[in-house]
């Protein structure tokens, strides 16, 4: 291959001019397009520069004004830029104006967060789950927007997962959306089957939820000493993972690394990774990975807790824990969760604190029992030292004597009480 086809393949960059509406908080939305930067170069983009354009709310037309939107026209030649990516996600007809307006790409955060979780979905369930959401997201633009949509050509926010192409059509996105949801049931049912054989095991599961790049797959490599795919980039995890950690005290604990959330995370999203995320649902403790070096932390935990709330995943016990503490020593607490620890997940540092909290939480859904089981109920035993903390065991004439802290479930399923 010669020099100039090689650099014929490699693709250039894509620039953008980034563009955010303030509705008030200013630093608000120049934080948010930081963000949006960020995103970019995760989709491999980059930010030819950054405008925020002051409105009492969104124009319903046009999103940041017509004035505005000829203003940004005039700047995309200089700035070498493809086109603009709006911060937030475009109504059809924002998208359409704005399109003609301009005359260049127009994309919007949800586009952009789409391609990015179509680009990193590995399984089938994930890219299922992500082509639902575009598909959804196309669906309702395409009427009368065939011209912003061409526009694009086959750059950022116009690619599948996988090889498939995005289809155009609404006929068949309808049927093809469907047949998608069919799947998604299917692959649910699956899931819910190998969940239900893993709970009647009765090993406690904690999963491990949090902002996108907070450090969550770094924290489920540490704990079970896996090797979870871990990166400087948004959204390196789609999938669920499980892992298995022995915790200090010999308890096993199963651990589910889950999807990174982020602020202004598209609906259609949220709905498609409703199922994967229904990880979370069934775990017995959520522990919340928080970077605690980012000085949006803050942010990131309100835009968490939100979203753990619309995917009612509550009335759990929450181990809140501050990430990141080789990078930063201040003070962090979070008053709303049961434990709240400092560690770093890539040094170690800390991970005694947070075993401690973790064993304390769980001795709190546990159960003593003393009782005495039949020989020939020998696997009960097998199953105590197990899943629980074996205190003592004698030998009895009918039976062994046990003293011991069981998970409450499995003290339920086998009728373990606590007085003999
Ligand atoms: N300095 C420092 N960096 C860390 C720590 N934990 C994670 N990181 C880094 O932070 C980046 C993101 O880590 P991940 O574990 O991929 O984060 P995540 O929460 O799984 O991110 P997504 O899956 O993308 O949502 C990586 O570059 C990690 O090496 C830590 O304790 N200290
Ligand atoms: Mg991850």
């Amino acid at each position: 291959m010669s020099m100039n086809e090689i650099n014929d393949r490699i693709e250039k960059a894509e620039r953008y001019i980034l563009v955010a509406v303030a509705t008030g908080d200013e630093e608000k939305a120049w934080t948010s397009l930081d963000e949006l930067a960020e995103l970019l170069d995760t989709a491999g983009g980059e930010t030819a520069c950054q405008v925020v354009q002051n409105l009492q709310h969104p124009d319903r037309g046009t999103y940041i004004g017509r004035g505005k939107a000829l203003e940004i026209r005039d700047m995309l030649e200089v700035q070498e830029a493809a086109g603009i990516i709006c911060d937030d996600e475009l109504s059809p007809s924002q998208l359409r104006n704005l399109s003609d307006l301009i005359d260049a790409k127009v994309l919007d955060r949800t586009m952009l967060i789409l391609d990015i979780f179509a680009s990193h979905a590995t399984t089938r369930e994930g890219k299922t789950q992500v082509e639902i959401a575009q598909l959804k997201y196309r669906y309702s633009r395409l009427r009368g927007m065939g011209d912003a949509l061409s526009r694009l050509g086959a750059g950022i926010g116009t690619r599948g997962p996988g090889e498939t192409k995005l289809e155009t059509d609404r006929r068949v996105i309808q049927k093809r959306i469907k047949i998608l949801s069919d799947d998604i049931e299917d692959m649910k049912r699956a899931r819910n089957t190998t969940r239900r054989k893993r709970t009647s095991n009765a090993v406690p599961t904690a999963a491990i939820v949090g902002y996108t790049n907070a450090g969550k797959s770094t924290l489920l490599n540490r704990l079970t000493a896996s090797d979870v795919l871990s990166e400087d980039k948004l959204f390196a995890t789609l999938d669920p993972t499980t892992r298995t950690a022995v915790l200090p005290d010999g308890q096993t604990v199963l651990f589910t690394d889950t999807v990174g959330f982020i602020n202004k995370l598209p609906h259609n999203l949220i709905d498609a990774f409703r199922s994967t995320l229904e990880e979370a649902k069934y775990a017995d403790i959520i522990v919340q990975v928080v970077d605690a070096s980012d000085e949006n932390s803050e942010l990131h935990m309100k835009v968490v807790r939100d979203t753990l709330k619309e995917l009612e995943i509550t009335g759990k016990p929450v181990i809140t824990v501050w990430n990141k503490c080789d990078l930063t020593d201040g003070t962090y607490r979070d008053f709303e969760a049961d434990a709240s620890v400092k560690i770093s997940a890539r040094t170690g540092m800390g991970l005694d604190d947070f075993y401690d909290a973790l064993t304390e939480i769980l001795k709190k859904s546990r159960v003593m029992i003393d009782t005495v089981i039949p020989y020939k109920d020998a696997s009960v035993i097998a199953e105590i030292r197990k899943y629980g903390q074996l205190l003592s065991e004698e030998f009895e004439e009918d039976g062994t004597h046990v003293k011991a802290y069981v998970p409450r479930a499995l003290a339920e399923k086998r009728g373990l009480t606590g007085k003999r």
